[in-house]
């Protein structure tokens, strides 16, 4: 037998060396996709196999790192007693009514719409015991289900009656796979370092990313996408509203439901899903359970559902907007779709939004309607034909943005990174239908101000009507 020699052990030896290094930087750069494996739900192992400290003082990361693995602990439907949104946090600083994740919002995020904090007391009915604390006050985090946490981003305004108040956390890895590769619901919690006693998160919540299930319009490629202001029995304006806004070119229809008493958008929902299944979607924004009262009367709130929609659908829409179901976006000739208007129009020059200001259809006379206005039969394009002479150009304005350019909104000024077009009258307008439901007056509609106009009555009456028909006609 041949003994080795030394060069053959060296050699040996060089080779085990060369392994070694590259096996323990392969587990090095692999050491997140291990740490992963370790952490998942199913072997509830410490995040610490896989802990990157988050928290900004030793006792912020302690408390964090014990925290997650109590998360990481828990199974799904755990009794944990911890609120879950809509809801005021266990600590009763933070009012939260929705959450939803998107990939517009600073790359991969998750949002929270929380109640502005000095409202908060306010909205709240009485009894209820709350701390409002201002966002920027907290520290707060999202902690998923496998133990991942993420720090939350906070952002307040506040614009006249409009309040925006906002938490923004990235998403881990995993919460990302599970929604978007996995299709899976999510459960996250929102964990505050601000108490230092507090050993479990204050909320939870679960989410999940819509379906997409836009269905392009004809002639563009591009979504168009319409969110209706909380609803409160007005369901019976609908149809006529989201068939309008078909012809000109909207493709996916979000409804905010606050009350229903009469089953009415019930049913209307129903004839949509058979028929045109995607193209309806209903977010419940009812929050009775709460009891809360908003702090403006007519309004509920609507600011928050508006962000609500932007986070929720700007994924999936190239363009977004919030009316009422008295205003109607009207491309006018020579464009017959909104689409056209805006390809013709601009271009390929990238603009961030489209506002428009109202041009108010009135009452012939403001003390009463005719008999024409007065019948609900009829469409309410095509009861009122008199209208303001000119825009309404102080307030009032609505919008279509883009949803990538917007860092925030309010009901009648958006703030956003792109330019601001104001379009011509000529070319589209946002007819709006101020009595439809009541008798109201606005300025320009006084006695002897308004002009007749007919044309949005010509153009579109028969072709809304046809449409309405079809919708009706289940095959
Ligand atoms: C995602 O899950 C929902 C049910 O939660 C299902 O209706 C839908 O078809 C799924 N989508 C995909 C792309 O798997
Ligand atoms: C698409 O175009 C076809 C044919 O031009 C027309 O019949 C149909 O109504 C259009 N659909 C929409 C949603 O505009
Ligand atoms: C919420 O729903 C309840 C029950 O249907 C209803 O009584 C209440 O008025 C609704 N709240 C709002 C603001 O519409
Ligand atoms: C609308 O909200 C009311 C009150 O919360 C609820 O009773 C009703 O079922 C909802 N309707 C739809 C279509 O979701
Ligand atoms: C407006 O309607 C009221 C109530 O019907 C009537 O008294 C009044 O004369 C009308 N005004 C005009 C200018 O038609
Ligand atoms: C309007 O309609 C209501 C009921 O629908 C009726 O009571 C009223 O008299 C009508 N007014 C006019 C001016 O036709
Ligand atoms: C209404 O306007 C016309 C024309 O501008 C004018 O002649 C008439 O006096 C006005 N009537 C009233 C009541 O203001
Ligand atoms: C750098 C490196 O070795 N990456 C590896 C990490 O693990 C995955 C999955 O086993 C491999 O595909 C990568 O090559």
């Amino acid at each position: 037998m041949r003994r080795p020699s030394s060069k053959n052990l060296m050699l040996v030896i060089l080779c085990i060396l060369i392994l070694f290094t590259l096996l323990s930087g392969y587990i090095y750069t692999n050491y997140t996709f291990l740490a992963t494996i370790l952490n998942t739900p199913t072997s509830y192992s410490s995040p610490a196999d896989g802990w990157k400290p988050v928290g900004h003082t030793l006792d912020e990361q302690n408390l964090l790192h014990d925290m997650s693995i109590v998360v990481a602990a828990w199974p799904e439907y755990a009794e944990d007693n911890i609120p879950t949104v809509p809801c005021l946090s266990a600590d009763g600083h933070l009012l939260v009514l929705s959450v939803a994740a998107s990939r517009i919002r600073y790359g991969v995020s998750l949002t929270f719409v929380t109640v502005y904090p000095t409202d908060i007391k306010t909205v709240l009915p009485k009894h209820i015991s709350s701390h409002p604390l201002s966002s920027n006050q907290q520290s707060l985090w999202c902690i998923f289900s496998d133990g991942s946490v993420t720090p939350v981003y906070t952002y307040d305004l506040k614009y006249g009656n409009d309040r925006v108040s906002l938490l923004d956390c990235p998403l881990s890895q995993f919460a990302n796979d599970q929604l978007w590769k996995l299709n899976q619901t999510i459960r996250v919690y929102l964990a505050s370092t601000t108490t230092k006693d507090r050993q479990i998160p204050i909320l939870k919540a679960f989410v999940k990313v819509p379906v997409v299930s836009i269905t392009s319009s004809n002639s563009s490629q591009e979504s168009f996408t319409l969110c209706t202001s909380p609803l409160h029995n007005k369901a019976n304006y609908l149809v006529q509203w989201i068939e309008f806004h078909r012809l000109v070119g909207f493709s996916k229809f979000i409804i905010y439901n606050t009350t229903d008493t009469d089953n009415y958008l019930s049913t209307v929902i129903n004839m949509y899903t058979q028929k045109y299944p995607g193209l309806v979607d209903v977010v419940q924004w009812n929050f009775s359970t709460l009891g809360l009262v908003d702090t403006l009367i007519d309004r509920y709130f609507q600011v928050e559902a508006l962000h609500d929609c932007l986070i929720r659908y700007g994924d999936q829409s190239e363009w977004l907007g919030m009316l009422d179901l008295d205003e109607y976006i009207v491309p006018l000739p020579p464009y017959e779709t909104i689409v056209d208007y805006i390809h013709e129009y601009f271009g390929r020059r990238i603009i961030g939004s489209i506002n428009l200001w109202s041009q108010f259809f009135c009452n012939k006379n403001t003390s009463a309607y005719t008999p024409e206005e007065n019948d609900t039969n009829c469409l309410t394009i095509e009861r009122f034909t008199f209208r303001a002479r000119n825009r309404h150009k102080s307030g009032r304005e609505k919008y279509l943005y883009r949803p990538r350019f917007v860092q925030y909104l309010s009901i009648h000024h958006q703030i956003i990174g792109l330019s601001k077009e104001h379009p011509s009258e000529k070319h589209i307008t946002l007819a709006h239908y101020v009595s439809m439901s009541s008798l109201r007056t606005m300025p320009g509609c006084g006695f002897n101000e308004t002009v007749e106009d007919t044309g949005i009555r010509n153009r579109f009456v028969n072709r809304v009507k046809d449409a309405i028909a079809t919708l009706m006609n289940k095959h």
